[in-house]
């Protein structure tokens, strides 16, 4: 172990490379939920394939459910009569063995895992109980987060207003995901027990990952006709934050963009410390790959003109690196240097935040 200036023991000296037993689907369900999450996840289904056999099919099966109940919140052809209950009973569905839904619009990409769903709950009820019900508790909370931002009419009129609701609508969203994820990873016991107790290190990293996607997601939000960027941090660089999308307003969101990354680089230290307490080297990678992408995505949009017209992506070269480094806890450590660097070299001084930004990238650096 080494010593580190944040009490972290560096427990990732040895290079993991993969899991090297391969991933057998034991019956039909198992394999339509891995051909689900193909079809569904994107980002997460390599490092969930890569997961050791204790932790990967809970942690596929809650992202499932997950995954079937943002569905339902994102569908705009749902009306809130019919969406708001289904939200709030969604977790009643776990007990089922046979529950679909194939109500959604045709234009929902992710309708199919809510019309295979019975898949799913196939493969839920194989599950350890205590698994089960880490995953339908998180799925009941999260119902419940979702039917409540519905209901409350201001933040549907005016998107999130202070950073308070800011980080209440990604403790909904993102929050609890990651709480489901640090109950199953200690219940498979392959993190520290005290990380059930340190909750708020699970937070920041479902929050450094939330707001990362909301900064670089500007632009598509904006054409859908929502935001979730908070107004009391964009208020002070505009009076719409459409204004952004005019080239003569293009330095105030940049501005903007620098105090929304300077927010977020506010989780960093407690990322590190959460991640120096997993010791399965397969949960390893499953947590810190999306916090490398996150960081260098951050790295990516900051003092870029680009967020206003696209969503920003970091390039695939760039991701395979990144998914090769953080195998270890000192390449994440590197990696994080490397990219709280970048951010500092290229804010200028002209930008208001360059102060805070100096000082938050020097507070962090004691650390890596
Ligand atoms: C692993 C402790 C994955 C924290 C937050 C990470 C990401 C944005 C993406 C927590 C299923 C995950 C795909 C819910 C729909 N939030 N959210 C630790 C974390 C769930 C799918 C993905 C959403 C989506």
């Amino acid at each position: 172990f080494i010593e580190h200036p944040l009490g972290i023991r560096a427990a990732f000296q040895l290079k993991y490379l993969r899991r090297t037993n391969p991933v057998v689907p034991a019956n039909p369900s198992e394999a339509n939920c891995y051909e689900l999450l193909k079809l569904s996840s994107r980002s997460f289904v390599a490092v969930i394939m890569e997961l050791e056999e204790e932790l990967q099919k809970p942690i596929m099966v809650f992202y499932l459910v997950l995954r079937a109940l943002d569905t339902i919140e994102d569908d705009m052809t749902l009306s809130n009569e019919v969406k708001v209950p289904m939200l709030l009973g969604f977790h009643e569905n776990l007990k089922e063995t046979d529950w679909t839904f194939d109500g959604s619009g045709p234009d929902e990409r992710d309708r199919v895992v809510l019309v295979k769903f019975d898949q799913v709950l196939s493969v839920y009820h194989t599950l350890k109980p205590e698994y089960q019900d880490i995953i339908k508790d998180i799925t009941r909370e999260m119902g419940f987060g979702m039917a409540k931002f519905i209901k409350d009419q201001d933040f549907n009129l005016n998107g999130v207003r202070t950073i308070k609701d800011y980080d209440l609508y990604c403790h909904y969203v993102a929050g609890l995901v990651g709480e489901g994820s640090t109950k199953l990873i200690v219940a498979a016991e392959f993190g520290d027990p005290s990380l059930n107790d340190r909750m708020i290190l699970t937070e920041s990293m479902a929050l450094l990952l939330q707001k990362t996607n909301i900064i670089r997601d500007y632009k598509e939000d904006l054409d859908d006709g929502r935001t979730f960027w908070p107004q009391e941090i964009w208020g002070k660089y505009a009076k719409k934050l459409a204004d952004f999308e005019k080239p003569e307003n293009l330095d105030a969101g940049l501005h903007c963009v620098s105090e929304l990354v300077l927010n977020a680089l506010g989780e960093v230290r407690k990322v590190l410390i959460y991640l120096s307490l997993v010791n399965d080297h397969s949960a390893f990678n499953f947590c810190a790959i999306p916090q490398v992408m996150a960081i260098a995505t951050l790295a990516e949009v900051f003092e870029n003109p680009l967020v206003f017209k696209k969503n920003v992506k970091i390039r695939k070269g760039t991701t395979c690196q990144l998914i090769l480094d953080a195998r270890t806890y000192r390449g994440v450590l590197k990696i994080f240097s490397h990219y709280l660097r970048v951010i500092h070299h290229k804010c200028p001084v002209s930008d208001p935040n360059y102060l805070e930004i100096s000082l938050k990238c020097g507070e962090l650096e004691q650390f890596l």
